[in-house]
Order: structure tokens, then C-alpha cells, then sequence
């Protein structure tokens, strides 16, 4: 008996010394080092609004992309998702297609003259010819739900509400790589809609108005726009509730030509021009 006392104080004391208790915090240092930040909140990116364009107020913006003089668009909503190639001045289309009652259109990219659409929560991927939206192929997306695209030299990036960046390649639609998106709290998650921007991809956080800078090769948010009361500053002033109701900032399109990006949300009824500062 004596020598079970001797290891229990013995065994009390080595848990006293070594913090091995669960008072201690998750790093191993003590409760009054104050670490260096490794991972510091990115950097404000600022805007200048250059002009304003109409959207259709009916568009439920889900992708969102600048090519050929356009602006490809994708909406969603089950009933009322579309694929449409408006015309910047007046916000209407010049090529539209509507897809099937059942399927609620997410984002889009164009690749090797294909356009991509992803669906929801159905799974489905739409290939059209890219000039004449007549369907090519359907594919199938099933690492989760089919949230944002855009795409690089070579691969699709898609987003699907976590805070990964899925490289797919557009012929298998497999994926090649994952990049997970961090900030300085860590994982960044609801990545929504996406824009490839030489190396970079600039990305809404759903529900918010935010649009995050992420570098590719670390993964790392390197810049941070904050778009809140676009419209209100800009002469469309909408209630809180307006936006509660879903109609938040997502559509990031970027003009190489002008160097400028189109900004808008769901059901808006304006397309802006921005340049970064
Ligand atoms: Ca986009």
C-alpha cells in the first residue's frame, strides 16, 4: 500500500509539472505568452465605382462572367433559372435559354468554346456550345452542392459552400487538386461565386458583402473588399429586408480589356463597374 501512495503522489506531481491536465491550452505555451500573429487579417482592398449598368431584377445571379463583349449570366431559383449573354447597356439578352423546372442554375465558366453550368443541389453539369447554347453534354458534379466556377489556362475551379476550391478537369470533370481557403480565423467557408484573375481568384462569401482575394498556391485570402451598401451609395437604396430575403451581392465578372470587374447580386438592379484602387 505504501508503494501505490509513493506513484499516486508521485504521479500527481509529473501532471502538475508537465500541464498535462485539461486546464492547459491546446499550443503547450503558457497562458500569458502572447504568440506572434503568423496569419494577420488581409489587407482592405479599395474600389472606385466607375458607372452603373441596369440588371434584370428577375435574374437571381448565381454566375457571372465577362468574355466576347458580354456578360454571360447564370440564375437560379427552380422555375426561373436561366443561361443568358446580356447586353452590358441595357442589362437583356441577346442569347437566353431556360432550364428545366427542376433544376436551379449556379455557376458558370467558358472553356475551350464549351460553356459549363453548374445545378444546385441536382447534381447535373450543362456543356453548351458556346456560341449557340445548343447542350453539348451533361456531367455530373457530386462533391457536394454546385456553388461558384471560373476557370484558369487548363481547369475548371469550382466552389460548392465550403471553404475549398475544387480544379476539375472540363473533359472528365474529375477532380485534379483542392485547395482549402484560409484566413486569418482559419477556414473560410460559403465560398459563393468566383472569378479567376491572373493567379488569383476573387470570391463572394455568401450572405455578406464581402468579396475575398485567395491566393492559389497558398490557399491564403491576400485581400479583402468590403462592398457593403453598394446600392444604397449609388442612388438604388434597398431595405434590410430587401436583402434578408436573399438578394445579396454575388456576380464578379472581370473585363481584361479595361481592367475593371462587374459587381452585382441576386434579383439587383444594377450592374457596376468597378476598378480597384
Ligand atoms: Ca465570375
Amino acid at each position: 500500500m505504501r508503494t501505490n501512495k509513493i506513484f499516486a503522489a508521485l504521479s500527481i506531481l509529473f501532471l502538475a509539472s508537465c500541464g498535462c491536465g485539461n486546464g492547459t491550452n491546446n499550443n503547450g505555451q503558457g497562458s500569458n505568452t502572447i504568440p506572434d500573429n503568423p496569419n494577420p487579417a488581409p489587407p482592405a482592398i479599395t474600389y472606385s465605382v466607375i458607372k452603373a449598368y441596369p440588371h434584370d431584377t428577375s435574374s437571381y445571379t448565381e454566375g457571372l462572367f465577362w468574355q466576347n463583349n458580354a456578360l454571360y449570366e447564370s440564375t437560379g431559383n427552380y422555375g426561373n433559372s436561366q443561361l443568358r449573354r446580356n447586353n452590358l447597356l441595357t442589362g437583356q439578352p441577346d442569347k437566353m435559354i431556360k432550364l428545366g423546372k427542376e433544376f436551379f442554375g449556379e455557376g458558370i465558366s467558358l472553356i475551350n468554346n464549351k460553356l459549363y453550368q453548374l445545378t444546385y443541389k441536382e447534381k447535373k453539369v450543362f456543356v453548351y456550345d458556346a456560341n449557340t447554347f445548343s447542350k453539348i453534354k451533361e456531367l455530373e458534379w457530386t462533391t457536394g452542392e454546385g456553388w461558384g466556377m471560373t476557370h484558369n489556362d487548363t481547369e475548371l475551379i469550382i466552389s460548392n459552400g465550403s471553404s475549398n476550391l475544387y480544379f476539375v478537369d472540363p473533359e472528365t470533370f474529375r477532380v485534379k487538386r483542392i485547395t482549402g481557403v484560409t484566413d486569418n480565423n482559419g477556414p473560410l467557408t460559403y465560398l459563393n461565386e468566383l472569378e479567376y484573375v491572373n493567379g488569383s481568384v476573387y470570391a463572394n462569401i455568401w450572405q455578406t458583402n464581402t468579396i475575398v482575394k485567395i491566393d492559389l498556391v497558398t490557399g491564403k485570402v491576400i485581400g479583402k473588399m468590403d462592398m457593403a451598401g453598394l446600392l444604397d451609395k449609388n442612388g438604388t437604396p434597398k431595405p434590410d429586408e430587401w436583402y434578408q430575403d436573399g438578394n445579396v451581392l454575388n456576380g464578379i465578372a472581370y473585363d481584361a480589356t479595361k481592367n475593371s470587374f462587374y459587381i452585382t447580386g441576386k434579383d439587383w438592379p444594377a450592374v457596376f463597374e468597378i476598378k480597384l484602387n
